[in-house]
């Protein structure tokens, strides 16, 4: 498969208002110190770094007002960088910046016609409402908001707006989740790979299933990576980990055959806490897998074709 260049539009987020441990602010500009521009260009892709985006609104403070500013801001510029027929990059910050980010990949697919896909990598839910969330941290209810639970209408205050539909969500990586957000889960159908089943089959086949039904309607997919979807031991830098997360190879299988799809229109890389990283290392290991999401390859032949059969 030959490497796809992209007009690829890189939008710093540096929000932290989601989450109680303070840092993920630093996230956009340490992804950049670790070449995250850089390695695109190599790649050969035109990138315009947009610089940070700016809350539309006070941003003071952990609610739902701050988070609604910026939400509204990034769901403006992503929208805007989709019509402009670029691919946007939203680099974070904590995951609450995912809001306006599939906001904005939302509304454009509403214009555009395609179906918009969300494959979430994580090792959280992000399903929780005010109501179940044991922390309170809005970084956990990206999801829940997006789809309509109750309990967001600071954030989403437009009656008309159509929800997020759950069974277009695939929680890819899962391993730590709330009582009350795997009631939920259930309850909607949100798809889930979780870590046990990656550990039984592995990741290719979950993921060529996700993408051949992305694929079946030429859809958008949106995929938004959280550090702590990786494993503690190669990704330390975040401030949610939890054991027993995806190791270097798996990630960097799964970024090949996202960019072999050529499915991916849009991206976040998010909850990079570089305060609690050591010497940039996390930042460092995120540059390489996006990198590899952008073609950036071992050798130049196609991949071989897995020994999976596809649709089983
Ligand atoms: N489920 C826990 C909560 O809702 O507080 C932890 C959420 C962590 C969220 C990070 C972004 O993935
Ligand atoms: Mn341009
Ligand atoms: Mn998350
Ligand atoms: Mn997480």
């Amino acid at each position: 498969v030959g490497l796809r260049t992209h007009r690829i539009a890189v939008i710093g987020a540096p929000i932290e208002v989601g989450t109680s441990e303070l840092g993920a602010v630093m996230g956009p500009a340490a992804l950049r110190t670790a070449g995250l521009v850089r390695v695109l260009r190599d790649l050969g892709h035109a990138v315009e770094d947009l610089g940070d985006a700016v809350p539309d609104g006070p941003a003071e403070g952990r609610g739902l007002p701050a988070v609604a500013a910026w939400t509204r801001a990034l769901a403006r510029q992503v929208e805007a960088a989709l019509g402009d027929g670029h691919l946007p990059l939203v680099a974070g910050g904590d995951h609450s910046l995912s809001l306006g980010t599939v906001e904005g990949a939302m509304r454009h697919c509403a214009v555009s016609g395609r179906r918009l896909f969300v494959l979430w990598l994580d090792a959280h839910a992000d399903f929780n409402t005010p109501e179940t969330s044991p922390s309170g941290n809005l970084h956990g209810m990206p999801l829940a908001a997006l789809c309509g639970e109750p309990g967001f209408a600071d954030l989403f205050p437009d009656p008309g707006r159509v929800p997020l539909d759950p069974a277009q969500i695939h929680l890819f990586g899962l391993r730590s989740i709330d009582a009350g957000e795997r009631a939920l889960v259930g309850a909607r159908r949100v798809g889930v790979t979780d870590m046990r089943e990656i550990d039984e089959f592995g990741v290719v086949a979950p993921l060529r299933r996700i993408l051949e039904r992305v694929a079946a309607t030429d859809g958008h997919l949106h995929v938004s990576f959280d550090v702590d979807f990786l494993d503690p031991g190669i990704a330390p830098g975040v401030g949610t980990t939890v054991p027993g997360g995806a190791t270097f190879r798996e990630a960097h299988l799964i970024m090949e055959m996202l960019h072999d799809s050529g499915l991916v229109r849009s991206l976040d890389v998010v909850e990079l806490n570089p305060f609690l990283d050591e010497r940039g290392r996390s930042a460092r290991v995120l540059v390489e897998l996006v990198a590899s999401l952008f073609g950036r390859r071992i050798l130049d032949r196609p991949a071989p074709a897995a020994a999976v059969p596809s649709g089983s």
